[in-house]
């Protein structure tokens, strides 16, 4: 398994303290909504020197048009991006599509790991699983707050997943380390970024998932 640290921090010197403590033990860096509001896609650039893949989290949940030409921009800079799967195929395709040109990964939201995505993404979150399958996208994204869920999303999409929910939203490690393999992101933010020692807490999670 691999560490992705969701960098969902609001201030570029805290988000560069954080990396520069941290680095040596994560994999990949998600950054979205509250670091590149602030500053702009550019800051992407600055977090490139740190040498680590980097997913563009603005959950892109548009029309076919509008999702190519932010998944184009947000390209430019990262290496992956993630977009919605229930906004539909022709959405979703516009993405997937304009990423491999780019020689860049598409992730596909198909269930999400908060009590609220029970009721309206659970019901279709099969559907899209095996959409994003058929679309040929590089992973999914599911929640590690239900294992059982995450477990089944992955079988049926046969993709690699990134799972979100470890620690703070109650997901635990020792329940997803058998479902998830060496291909496979764990994505961890306040638990690293918010704990009083964010180095010494992204090398335990390291040591756990290693
Ligand atoms: O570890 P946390 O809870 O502080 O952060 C989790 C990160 O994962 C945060 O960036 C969320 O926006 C994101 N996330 C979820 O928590 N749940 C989801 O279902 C999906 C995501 C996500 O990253 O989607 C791509």
């Amino acid at each position: 398994m691999k560490l992705m640290l969701a960098l969902d921090v609001e201030d570029k010197e805290t988000a560069i303290r954080i990396l520069d403590n941290v680095i040596d033990y994560i994999d990949a860096i998600k950054v979205g909504y509250p670091l590149v509001l602030p500053y702009g896609i550019k800051i992407l650039k600055e977090i490139k020197r740190y040498n680590k893949e980097i997913i563009c989290d603005f959950k892109l949940a548009d029309i076919p048009a509008t999702n190519e030409k932010i998944a184009k921009i947000s390209l430019k800079y990262a290496d992956g991006i993630i977009a919605h799967g229930f906004v539909g195929e022709d959405s979703l395709k516009a993405v997937i599509e304009i990423a491999k040109n780019m020689g860049k990964k598409t992730a596909v939201v198909v269930e999400m790991s908060h009590p609220g995505a029970v009721r309206y993404m659970q019901p279709i979150a099969e559907d899209l699983a095996l959409l994003a399958k058929n679309l040929k996208a590089d992973y999914i994204v599911a929640p590690s707050t239900r294992p059982k869920r995450l477990k089944k999303l992955k079988e049926i999409s046969s993709l690699p997943v990134m799972t979100p929910g470890i620690i703070t939203q109650g997901g635990k490690i020792e329940e997803i380390k058998d479902i998830l393999d060496e291909k496979d992101y764990i994505i961890v933010g306040r638990a690293i970024y918010q704990a009083n020692n964010p180095k010494e807490s992204a090398k335990q999670i390291k040591d756990l998932i290693g």
